[in-house]
């Protein structure tokens, strides 16, 4: 007799309760990622989470997968060779905007072009929250920040402007209070073959100010009814909007991945003149566990 699995987000619980601000966006984000989890029936002991440091990448220690808290900035490198030595796996990155983008904006950069097969969550509060307030990458130009006590001098980046560019392969954006909208959004990116960057709106109540919510959720418009996925050109212009923030799958396109390449490079090395199928893939490179 077999026992069909029922998955629901309390599957991805534990007992660690997450140590988060009260109002924290990254409350959000976990709630939507344990419902994700749940619709696409990802098996705890097949699913790997990795993180950097910060605030957002303590996220792992509260889900019931397997998880890796590195060093900050690292986690997309980490990540790259887990899903390479076992690509069965599903390899999910989370962590922050300072994470992502300032000291390990160059692992975005590659993961990106090279199409590695991973998720990347990124939680955007605009700042470094652990370390208590510094502007980063995405602090808007002109706001005071711990570390920019007369405002900001510098100009922000759009994250899905920067993963576009790169080369990702699917591209979105999402707001942690719309945790309906972002679950669905994180199905797609979980879901897709190839890199997919999920810039996470997920406000800081503690350095960005109680309102940031309010703000943020003011500016919120969906994609335009028109929207071509497929275009590189057309996704561009809904990045670096300025006022308002769109948010959806802004871009999507199917490529060889890092692993399809990889793959293929070993298969020739042994001197075979196919490349692998899927099911040779699977077979070969099943987790042990
Ligand atoms: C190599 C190294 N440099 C700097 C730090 C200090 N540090 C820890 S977290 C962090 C920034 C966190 O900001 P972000 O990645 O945006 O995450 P958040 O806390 O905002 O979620 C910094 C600079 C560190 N831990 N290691
Ligand atoms: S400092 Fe900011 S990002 Fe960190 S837990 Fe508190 S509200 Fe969240
Ligand atoms: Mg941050």
């Amino acid at each position: 007799m077999t026992t069909d699995v029922v998955y629901t987000p309390n599957t991805y619980k534990n007992d660690l309760k997450p140590v988060w601000c009260p109002g924290c966006g990254d409350f959000g984000v976990l709630n939507s990622l344990y419902r994700a989890l749940a619709d696409l029936k990802c098996e705890p002991h097949d699913t790997v989470i990795v993180s950097g440091i910060g605030c957002s990448s303590r996220l792992p220690g509260y889900v019931e997968t397997f998880g890796f808290n590195t060093l900050h900035g690292r986690a997309i490198p980490i990540a790259t060779g887990v899903k390479l030595t076992a690509p069965a796996l599903k390899v999910i990155v989370v962590g922050g905007d300072g994470d992502g983008l300032a000291i390990g904006g160059n692992h975005f950069l590659h993961a990106a072009r090279r199409n590695a097969d991973i998720s990347f969550i990124m939680m955007d509060n605009e700042i470094y929250g652990l370390t208590k307030g510094q502007a980063a990458p995405t602090t808007p130009v002109g706001d005071k920040t711990k570390s920019t006590i007369y405002g900001n001098p510098e100009a922000a980046v759009d994250p899905c402007a920067l993963a576009i560019s790169f080369g990702a392969s699917w591209v979105g954006r999402s707001f942690s209070g719309d945790v309906k909208g972002s679950t669905e959004l994180m199905k797609r990116a979980i879901d897709h073959r190839g890199f997919a960057f999920l810039n996470m709106i997920s406000p800081c109540v503690t350095w960005r100010g109680d309102d940031q919510h309010k703000q943020i959720r003011a500016r919120l418009r969906p994609l335009p009814a028109d929207h071509d996925a497929s275009s590189r050109e057309t996704a561009m212009r809904l990045t670096n909007e300025g006022g308002p923030i769109t948010v959806g799958v802004l871009y999507e396109n199917k490529q060889p991945t890092l692993v399809d390449e990889m793959l293929e490079v070993r298969w020739k090395a042994q001197g075979e003149k196919q490349p692998p199928t899927k099911a040779d893939i699977l077979q070969q490179y099943m987790p042990t566990f």
